[in-house]
């Protein structure tokens, strides 16, 4: 290492948190503005709604967030929004969270009768002093903005939650299969980046409990000086590690967007094994793009998707890296 690369991680305190120390191993993915990447293999469906605003000059923003949507308002998505699963008493309750290239921020949390999450946050972001509402006050705060509210629970949900409680004892459900959260992070043609993560939450979790999708720094932050990042799988252990903003970090200490989410998959892996946790229970997934377009992402276990849009090469499935596998 350069003595005055090493000085400059020195500087960011980088070192200490053993980020910086590899040098960058993955092939750099790069891509042209604007693009969109969003997570798992749903995501080259919201991918083509964000990109007809995004190759028409639309905000990185309005891409994102009717991508987000699109998951949303789909019953037969069962992780996000309508139709998502309940938590173990039945209640379907949402979390999301949106930021931009300017640090703005809104956030949800244990919302009820509203798809549309992650416009809420947005509302959020724009129409108040705040960065997060949660349960009643975002429900209210959504009534009074306008927002549609509804029944939740479709009756596929409903049946699949009654078939988890015939066989559940009523434990809350971890479940490493379980994910379908829709993260979307965007740059427009003037190089504005933005993300939303949205998610229904663990299947048949506690009511109340909240993972790490609607914490920005968790599951989802955008520095316009850096790039954005995306996390999806297990919340706790996503928060537990400092997830996507630890991502951020390490891209801004000279790491390839693949390798900066490798050392924090690593890190999941790492604060598993302290606890004593075997990793075939758990999943923890990143993705990131930098503001030069560059993007890549890793996971805990193999399995994660994610899918990315540009002009140059269409709209393609990719297939994160791993750090660990039961085989
Ligand atoms: C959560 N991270 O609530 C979310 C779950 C998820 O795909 O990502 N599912 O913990």
């Amino acid at each position: 290492m350069k003595r005055r690369e090493f000085i400059k991680m020195q500087g960011q305190g980088l070192l200490g948190l053993g980020l910086g120390m590899a040098w960058p191993l993955g092939a750099v993915a790069e891509s042209t503005k604007p693009i969109v990447l969003s997570t798992w293999d749903y995501g080259l469906r919201t991918n083509d709604v964000a990109w007809r605003l995004l190759s028409e000059g639309g905000s990185a923003l309005d891409a994102v967030l009717a991508g987000a949507e699109l998951a949303e308002m789909d019953p037969d998505n069962a992780y996000v929004g309508l139709g998502g699963f309940p938590d173990r008493d039945g209640i379907v309750t949402l979390d999301a969270s949106v930021m931009d290239h300017g640090y703005n921020m809104g956030m949800v949390a244990g919302l009820e009768q509203v798809p549309r999450a992650s416009a809420l946050a947005r509302a959020v972001m724009e129409h108040t002093p705040h960065t997060l509402l949660v349960g009643d006050g975002a429900l209210q705060f959504a009534k009074e903005q306008g927002f549609e509210t509804m029944n939740l629970l479709t009756p596929a949900s409903e049946k699949a939650w009654k078939r988890w409680l015939e066989t559940s004892r009523y434990q809350p459900g971890v479940n490493v299969e379980n994910h379908d959260t829709m993260g979307l992070l965007g740059m427009d043609s003037q190089g504005r980046l933005a993300g939303v993560c949205t998610t229904s939450g663990m299947a048949y979790k506690m009511h109340g409990r909240v993972g790490d999708t609607p914490i920005i720094g968790s599951g989802l932050y955008v520095d316009p000086e850096v790039g954005a990042v995306a996390a999806t799988g297990h919340g706790e252990e996503i928060v537990r590690a400092g997830g996507s903003l630890l991502v951020v970090e390490g891209m801004r200490s000279g790491l390839d967007p693949e390798e900066a989410c490798r050392q924090v998959a690593q890190r999941v892996l790492k604060q598993l094994r302290h606890r004593g946790k075997d990793p075939a229970l758990y999943q923890a997934c990143f993705m990131a793009l930098t503001k030069n377009g560059q993007y890549g992402a890793c996971a805990l276990q193999p399995g994660f998707t994610y899918a990315v849009q540009d002009a140059g090469q269409g709209n393609r499935l990719r297939q994160a890296p791993h750090v660990w596998s039961k085989l």
